[in-house]
């Protein structure tokens, strides 16, 4: 008799479970779907769109010299979700996942929410960079502004530079520091866990085959299967506010 989803998904954790166990580093590679539970939008389930207007221009240099008052619209809406919500269990079972492994466990994320840090996580790097910081186009400072809305055309307290949000936009470079500590994490773990990402936006998604060139076992946590998915050892499918906490209690 063909085992039925519940039983899969028992199976697959179990595997999964082994393969953690007998890993001396973890790394994971996080996605919007980690904060759909808290909810956050993810990207791909809305079309790409915001209010009518595609990600890619409001979320891109040319959509930045075009409408700069629409981008910082965008973003403080966004920011105002944020400040509403809550990192949920799935959040919290990475923090507990950072307790056992140590500075052997690297998160690298792609949301730029924040809620990782929020959960407790450390370890973590923003390599998409931060809803909560912006950037002056004058002095280059980067500041944490919280997530109280900005305004339209805010300007740099310092030396009154226009202010840009902090976020990697389509067609930017990521920052090489985080970058390069990104690929180094990816290429040095036993264990790559892929959570809440549709694995399409590059470079991220190269963590994927750059951890498994060196043998890593990969473990893909989502609700559907993605572009990640041949990639993986094994999937565990299903929402990781419920799947990541099952995984970090068998690992004890
Ligand atoms: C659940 C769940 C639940 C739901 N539980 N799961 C061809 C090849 C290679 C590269 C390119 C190329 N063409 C263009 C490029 C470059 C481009 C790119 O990759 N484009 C692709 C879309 C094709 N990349 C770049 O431009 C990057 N820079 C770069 O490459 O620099 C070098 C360069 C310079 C100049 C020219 C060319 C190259 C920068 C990428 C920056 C991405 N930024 C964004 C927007 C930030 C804006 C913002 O946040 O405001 O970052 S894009 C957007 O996608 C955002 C995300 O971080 C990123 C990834 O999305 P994510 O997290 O995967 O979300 P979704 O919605 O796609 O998926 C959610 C998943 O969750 C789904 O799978 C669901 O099933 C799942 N899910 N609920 C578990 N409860
Ligand atoms: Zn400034």
């Amino acid at each position: 008799m063909p085992l039925t989803p519940q039983e899969e998904l028992e199976v697959a954790l179990e595997r999964a479970a082994k393969w953690l166990r007998g890993s001396k580093s973890v790394c994971v590679l996080s996605g919007a779907g980690v904060s759909a539970e808290s909810g956050v939008p993810t990207f791909r389930a809305s079309d790409g769109l915001w209010e009518g207007h595609r990600i890619e221009d409001v979320a891109s240099p040319d959509g930045w010299e075009r409408d700069p008052a629409l981008v910082w619209n965008f973003y403080n809406a966004r920011r105002a979700n944020v400040a509403t919500v809550k990192p949920n269990p799935g959040h919290a079972a990475l923090v507990g996942m950072e307790k056992r492994w140590g500075d052997r466990f690297t998160l690298v994320t792609q949301n730029v929410d924040g809620l990782h840090r929020e959960a407790g996580s450390k370890n973590v790097l923003e390599i998409h960079g931060s809803l909560r910081h912006t950037r002056c186009l004058g002095c280059g400072a980067v500041t944490n502004r919280g997530l109280e809305p900005l305004g339209d055309a805010p300007k740099c307290p310092q030396c009154h530079g226009r202010l840009r949000p902090h976020i990697v936009w389509f067609g930017e470079g990521l920052d090489d520091d985080i970058w390069m500590a990104a690929m180094q994490a990816a290429d040095e773990c036993d264990a790559l866990l892929v959570v809440g990402t549709s694995a399409v936006v590059y470079p991220a998604a190269s963590l994927v085959p750059i951890a498994r060139r060196k043998g890593a076992t990969v473990i893909e946590v989502n609700l559907t299967r993605t572009e990640a998915s041949a990639q993986a050892d094994v999937g565990l499918y299903g929402p990781s506010g419920v799947t990541l906490p099952k995984l970090v209690e068998r690992l004890s």
